[in-house]
């Protein structure tokens, strides 16, 4: 059900600063950065292997990550881990009475079906599931 984990998301004050450390100090390379108005942030992801580091810079005001940052400080905000079929990985999540954010999947800004699992229900860790969906020019 779960073929590999996506991605990790990292919650940072400030992209250009963390990437002097994750980009020039440890080496790893960003393909792309990109705003995501929807769950305001502006992103930036390095791949490594079959799996990413997303570094997660709030917009100011409003939005999940800037309310984890206010509470938490700068750190992991959420593993994301792809699926095959994210609408009967949500249905055995329920019947296994898994606290969930998404009972259905919503679309992310790339067209990718995506649903959260909330930390409470996942000892403490925000899960983000993940259905790759072929789009136009992917
Ligand atoms: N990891 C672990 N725990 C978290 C968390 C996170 N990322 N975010 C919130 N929590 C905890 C809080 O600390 C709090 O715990 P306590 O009750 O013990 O204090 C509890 O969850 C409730 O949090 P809250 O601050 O009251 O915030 P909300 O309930 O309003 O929202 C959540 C929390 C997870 C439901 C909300 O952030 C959400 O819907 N997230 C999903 C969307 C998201 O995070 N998008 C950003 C990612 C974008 C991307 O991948 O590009």
């Amino acid at each position: 059900m779960i073929t590999r984990i996506d991605h990790i998301g990292i919650a940072v004050n400030d992209i250009d600063e963390a990437l002097k450390v994750y980009r020039d100090a440890l080496g790893l390379q960003v393909t792309h950065m990109a705003d995501e108005p929807e769950q305001h942030v502006r992103v930036a992801f390095l791949p490594r292997g079959e799996s990413e580091l997303e570094l997660l810079e709030p917009y100011p005001g409003e939005g999940p990550v800037r309310k984890f940052m206010e509470k938490r400080g700068e750190g992991i905000h959420h593993i994301c881990l792809e699926v095959d079929d994210i609408e009967t990985a949500l249905a055995r999540l329920a019947a296994n009475g898994v606290q969930l954010i998404d009972e259905s999947p919503r679309l992310n800004s790339r067209g990718q079906k995506i649903a959260f699992i909330h930390p409470k229900g996942a000892h403490g860790v925000l899960i983000e599931l993940y259905q790759y969906v072929q789009t136009d020019g992917s």
